[in-house]
């Protein structure tokens, strides 16, 4: 049987690649702002319906230069329910991360316990758009505006969402996407930040070039986040045929919706907060009716080799780096804590067949039926007389 992984990234034929290498060997331009890399800037922009995109090598460089775009210094606040990229952003730069626990229906930042976690040090809030569902942009913006603090959107899942009034990439100060194989767009390795106004992305691209102005002209201490002409290239190809590519994981999720939706203890996540959603991952949480616990469903699906993931299993706060913050204590963060417990990623990408996903779904069922029974000797004690 062949494996089934948690994504496959999408690519072109490689006779439809061939013509942009060509280009590439007859220019001799393979980095530092080449002819794709501009392409694809402008294309983004106008398929993401942004005013502004500065392409990157990953998205990590990207966060990590979007915080010193903004020159955010002391302390942010941010979820604990996320990649460690989101966090490790953060002491890259010698900020204080805080965390913050998340919504137990959008596993995104509670804006409702962001008040209580502000101090006088802190200077921006760092929330993700955790499986590319939007956060709630209107609360955090009005939070935001109220203490003065900036907002960068951790939007590596986020491509091409729409939440009520568009892009969901316009909300915030700044939005960083991730361009990674595993993501719904890939350009091998990429990453964007994407902003409101050219003076901006002026810093930004000064940033991501080491601070280079001109030949002669260094104005900040900037790092190389570059993105290269090969990666520039697959992306302008991807971009021909991301709407069938997120089509196609509209279906499996439809799927997946259809076959898991009554299965007991199975509770899958509302997309409602988004108006257009890219079908990103697909989270089940695994609830006590179920009868088993997650590590034994994971373990089982393993066992019929299908590479499901625990994202995001452990909590960043559990990590050596984080887990001595004052923030990071359990009692702090208890829905973080239930839903990484709780919480595995299915496969889902463009490819995956019908038979593929009625396979996950009836391991899954079939796990269930097997449930163990509590014996009457077992059952929980409700009352013990005297
Ligand atoms: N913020 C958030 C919220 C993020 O989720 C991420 C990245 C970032 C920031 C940082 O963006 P980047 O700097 O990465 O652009 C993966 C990805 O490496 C990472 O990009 C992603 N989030 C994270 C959620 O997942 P792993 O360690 O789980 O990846 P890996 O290599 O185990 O891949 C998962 C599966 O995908 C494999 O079992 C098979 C398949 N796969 C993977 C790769 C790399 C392929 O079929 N082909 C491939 O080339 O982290």
């Amino acid at each position: 049987m062949n494996p089934l992984f948690v994504t496959r990234p999408a690519l072109p034929s490689l006779e439809e690649f061939i013509p942009y290498l060509e280009q590439i060997w007859e220019r001799r331009v393979l980095t530092n702002g080449g002819p794709f890399h501009a392409q694809l800037e402008k294309e983004l922009c106008e398929f993401l319906g942004v005013k502004h995109l500065s392409l990157f090598s990953n998205g990590t460089i990207a966060l990590v230069t979007a915080l010193q775009a903004l020159r955010i210094t002391g302390e942010v606040i941010t979820t604990p329910f996320s990649f460690v990229a989101t966090a490790h952003s953060l002491l890259w730069n010698g900020i204080k991360p805080v965390f913050v626990d998340i919504d137990p229906e959008t596993l995104n930042i509670d804006p409702s316990r962001i008040e209580a976690a502000i101090t006088p040090q802190t200077t921006a809030i760092l929330p993700v758009h955790c499986y590319g569902h939007p956060c709630d942009v209107d609360a955090i913006e009005k939070i935001a505006d109220t203490y003065g603090l900036r907002v960068i959107y951790d939007a590596a899942h986020a491509f091409a969402v729409e939440c009520h009034c568009g892009s969901v990439l316009t909300h915030g100060d700044l939005s960083v996407l991730s361009f990674h194989a595993t993501k719904v767009f890939n350009t091998f390795e990429g990453g964007a930040i994407v902003c409101g106004d050219a003076k901006t992305k002026q810093r930004i691209d000064h940033l991501k070039n080491f601070g280079f102005v001109d030949e002669v002209t260094v104005v900040a201490a900037g790092i190389n986040g570059k993105m290269n002409e090969f990666s520039a290239a697959l992306g302008l190809l991807q971009l021909k045929g991301i709407g069938a590519a997120i089509a196609s994981r509209r279906m499996v999720d439809a799927r997946y919706r259809e076959g898991l939706g009554h299965i007991p203890g199975i509770r899958l996540l509302d997309r409602s907060s988004a108006n257009r959603s890219n079908y990103a991952y697909f989270p089940i949480l695994v609830e006590p009716e179920f009868g088993f616990g997650r590590d034994e469903l994971f373990d089982e699906l393993r066992g019929r080799s299908i590479y499901a993931r625990r994202y995001f299993y452990p909590l960043i706060s559990e990590f050596p780096m984080y887990r001595t913050l004052p923030s990071s204590q359990r009692s702090n963060l208890p829905v973080a804590h239930r839903a990484a417990q709780q919480v595995i990623c299915l496969p889902i990408y463009p490819d995956l067949t019908v038979d593929d996903v009625d396979l996950v779904v009836s391991v899954i069922a079939r796990m269930r039926s097997r449930r163990p029974q509590l014996a009457a000797s077992e059952q929980p004690l409700t009352h013990v007389s005297a």
